[in-house]
């Protein structure tokens, strides 16, 4: 009896496993533990062993019952979840997709391309220039002598305590004005004493100061532009300004050239734009009329020659403006706080 009981186990734990459904499953159920299934037969048939032995074999009958039926459990549990499974697998491709909400490019990309595309009609080239950069391109060789206070105007960061003895310390460009030594260098070395110097280059990077409040942002952009040739003048200069003043704003804005001064540039300026407000009359946004855009200025012909281009020969003029502040001051935008723009808030950048 007991050898017949551990058959009848092992075929029944053998055909549940191979139970590949539910049904299947269900009739091996049937088949050793229905009415005539044949574990139930033997609990029947127990009335036939001597009455010494019944005990043992009853239990035994009862253990191989358990474990058959906790295998169909198992096994039943295995094939619904494999089931739910197969059914999270499948895909109706008939069912009308998800939309994406659908994005925008960010509002200073927007400018940098609108800045880009005026320079450009205009026949400057767009370049970039290192953000990790020399002291010496940022600071030497646009006229600043060691130690001069005026480094410190720029609140520029410093990557690392180790000094190169020619180059200087490695610093976040704190201005894109590195780009009109880098260019210059570039031009020249591509010229090789052949033929004019000709440069209108468009250097739009990021730039870093230790700044930050409601017109100041720590990372901004700076786009400058440099023209170096023969007979440059302020004339240009204005003209330039100008032209991307009307472009940008609008026709209805004019500019003025304040004076002011840089270590790189002489004469130097701040170029102020006229409120779009009140259009120059005065009032609570700009109080007199004008608001102040950036800083540009004739190139210091020690910047000439740090960049390898002859003061003799040549001259050129130089600006550097924010894109963010351009914007700021755009008709319409209302931007009251430039940090914003870079405050991943969606509820303010969706708006655009
Ligand atoms: C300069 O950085 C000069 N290198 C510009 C220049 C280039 C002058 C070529 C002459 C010739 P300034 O520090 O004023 O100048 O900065 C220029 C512009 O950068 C500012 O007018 C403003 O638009 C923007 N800017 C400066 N600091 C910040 C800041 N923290 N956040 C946002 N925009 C800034």
């Amino acid at each position: 009896m007991e050898e017949q009981l551990m058959t009848i186990k092992n075929e029944a734990l053998s055909l549940i496993l191979d139970a590949g459904d539910i049904k299947t499953l269900e009739e091996v159920k049937l088949q050793f533990l229905g009415r005539s299934g044949k574990l139930t037969l033997a609990l029947k048939d127990i009335v036939n062993v001597p009455l010494l032995q019944r005990a043992e074999i009853g239990q035994l009958i009862n253990e191989v019952k358990q474990s058959v039926e906790e295998a169909i459990d198992r096994q039943g549990e295995m094939l619904k979840n494999k089931r739910l499974e197969k059914k999270r697998e499948s895909i109706d491709v008939t069912n009308p997709g998800i939309k994406p909400p659908s994005g925008h490019i960010h509002l200073v990309t927007h400018a940098i391309n609108e800045i880009t595309a005026i320079f450009e009609k205009i026949g400057f080239t767009r370049v970039r220039y290192p953000e990790v950069e020399w002291d010496w391109y940022a600071f030497t060789a646009l006229n600043f002598p060691e130690n001069h206070p005026a480094r410190d105007d720029w609140e520029t960061f410093f990557t690392t305590e180790d000094v190169d003895s020619k180059k200087g310390s490695i610093i976040l460009t704190p201005h894109t004005s590195n780009g009109q030594i880098r260019e210059m260098q570039r031009v020249v070395k591509e010229q090789k004493g052949k033929g004019d110097i000709s440069i209108r280059m468009l250097n739009i990077a990021k730039t870093y100061r230790r700044q930050s409040d409601v017109s100041h942002t720590q990372m901004f952009h700076q786009f400058e532009g440099l023209v170096v040739g023969k007979d440059i003048s302020i004339v240009h200069l204005k003209g330039t300004l100008d032209y991307f003043v009307k472009s940008f704003f609008g026709e209805n804005r004019e500019i003025r050239l304040r004076p002011y001064h840089f270590q790189f540039t002489e004469p130097s300026f701040e170029l102020d734009i006229n409120c779009g407000v009140c259009l120059g009359k005065g009032c609570k946004l700009c109080k007199a009329g004008w608001l102040e855009l950036g800083g540009a200025g004739i190139v210091h012909p020690n910047v000439l020659t740090f960049g390898g281009v002859d003061p003799k020969i040549y001259s050129g003029f130089a600006f550097g403006f924010g894109p963010e502040r351009c914007m700021m001051m755009k008709e319409g935008l209302e931007i009251d706080d430039l940090r914003l723009l870079y405050s991943n808030k969606l509820e303010f950048l969706t708006q655009f």
